[in-house]
């Protein structure tokens, strides 16, 4: 079985990754905030988006508005195409089998809630069970509650370590009959720590136990394969990986889709209509009820283009150097404590700083123009695992550099200054 850091390690860098004129491409982080240049150090929140991803929107409203899958005219073929085009790439950006298991949904949370409905809740019986995690963001947490209250089914949490990584033999033991499946996040938003999830999905597997990956943290910051990994479903959101907001991707193996309800009912996932009878429509289509954010699923095919040209495998190195660089800069920094030491990481630093809550450190380091997020993430049982109430998070994207780093030191040290 592989271990994390053989799934992620690419292959050796084909070209050199000039930062630089990465940054030129983010019109956004060329300002000041407070009076400083800004330092954008929240991008697990969101990330930025390149100039080619607004213009892509800029276009499409100014020049190409029009409904898709609906309309004979110039327009309404010009949207369908620009939409569907869109699904081609992001079907060869994960390596799924065909554009009918690419879904358009608002994003990672949507995704996740659409197979808790339709494939979970649908087949599962009261005293089975729910794998996930206790690092899980609440989006992968809320919907299996849900259909444990709706169902009788019970919720099962595999234990992290104090490194931040779940505890495979826990995780191992927990693979009993009853369980009948499994939802684990890729790589923490909290932590940073990446999970050995092609690991994970084959030991679910020896038991017949389908699994989704939250992707959410993952595709902007290494390749991700859904046919290598095997997964049954993964889930991403478009504004985390450069594109507009409400817009993301369900990926679900065809063979599960083409058994699951539709999750709405509407204009769009139907081939006929009669009072007596509906027929749905074919995959994905029975699945996108409704008019969808046709300007976001354009504009997140010009990220997922932005990020073939500028090539994930280097992306990987150079955060990853970054992260290094990070984590040893912010732990001279005394009385700082980092919250996440998983062996295989990427690029979040999130940390305590003696008995400052993070909310302080956050104001102070903003004035500075350094953003970063404060509060427990939408991870609340992982704040109570580290005994937290809160944590200041710094993460970093393809835009970042060590310069910024060196600012978001001098800021914590000047919010220590503040607080002692
Ligand atoms: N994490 C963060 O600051 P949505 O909101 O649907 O785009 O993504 C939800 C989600 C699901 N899984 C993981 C691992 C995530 O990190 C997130 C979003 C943001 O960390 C906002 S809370």
């Amino acid at each position: 079985m592989k271990a994390a850091a053989e799934m992620y390690a690419p292959a050796t860098s084909r070209r050199s990754f000039d930062v630089e004129r990465v940054r030129a491409d983010f019109p956004i982080l060329n300002q000041t905030v407070n009076g400083k240049p800004l330092i954008y150090l929240d991008n697990a929140a969101t990330s930025q988006k390149p100039a080619k991803v607004i213009e892509a929107l800029r276009r499409y409203y100014r020049e190409e508005n029009s409904n898709i899958h609906r309309g004979v005219h110039f327009l309404s073929q010009k949207a369908t195409g620009e939409y569907e085009g869109a699904r081609k790439k992001l079907c060869s950006f994960i390596n799924a089998r065909s554009t009918g298991e690419i879904i358009y949904v608002r994003g990672a949370t949507e995704a996740i809630n659409l197979v808790a409905h339709s494939f979970v809740q649908e087949q599962i019986k009261p005293g089975e069970e729910i794998v996930i995690s206790e690092m899980e963001h609440h989006s992968n947490i809320v919907p299996w509650q849900i259909v444990c209250e709706k169902t009788g089914a019970k919720l099962k949490v595999v234990p992290i370590n104090d490194k931040g990584e779940i505890i495979l033999e826990e995780y191992e033991k927990m693979l009993t009959p009853k369980v009948k499946f499994v939802s684990i996040v890729y790589i923490s938003n909290s932590l940073g720590t990446v999970n050995p999830v092609k690991q994970m999905i084959e030991m679910a597997h020896e038991q017949d136990i389908p699994v989704l990956i939250d992707g959410a943290q993952a595709v902007s910051h290494a390749r991700v394969d859904v046919q290598d990994l095997d997964c049954d479903f993964f889930v991403f959101s478009g504004h985390k990986m450069f594109g507009p907001t409400g817009i993301g991707v369900l990926y679900g193996k065809q063979e599960h889709l083409e058994k699951m309800p539709p999750y709405q009912g509407g204009g769009d996932m139907i081939k006929s209509v009669t009072f007596e009878k509906t027929i749905y429509n074919e995959l994905p289509y029975k699945f996108e009820a409704g008019t969808p954010n046709i300007a976001g699923a354009i504009g997140l095919g010009y990220a997922v283009d932005y990020l073939n040209d500028i090539n994930l495998d280097d992306v990987y190195i150079y955060e990853q150097d970054l992260l290094a660089y990070a984590t040893e800069a912010v732990k001279k920094v005394d009385g700082l404590r980092i919250i996440g030491t998983a062996r295989h990481k990427t690029a979040v630093v999130s940390f305590m700083l003696e008995d400052v809550h993070p909310h302080d450190i956050g104001t102070i380091i903003d004035s500075e123009g350094v953003a970063i997020r404060t509060g427990h993430h939408c991870t609340q049982p992982v704040m109570q695992r580290f005994g937290v109430p809160a944590t200041a998070r710094a993460s970093f994207a393809l835009y970042n550099t060590r310069d910024e780093v060196d600012a978001l030191v001098q800021s914590i040290n000047k919010a220590k200054k503040v607080f002692q």
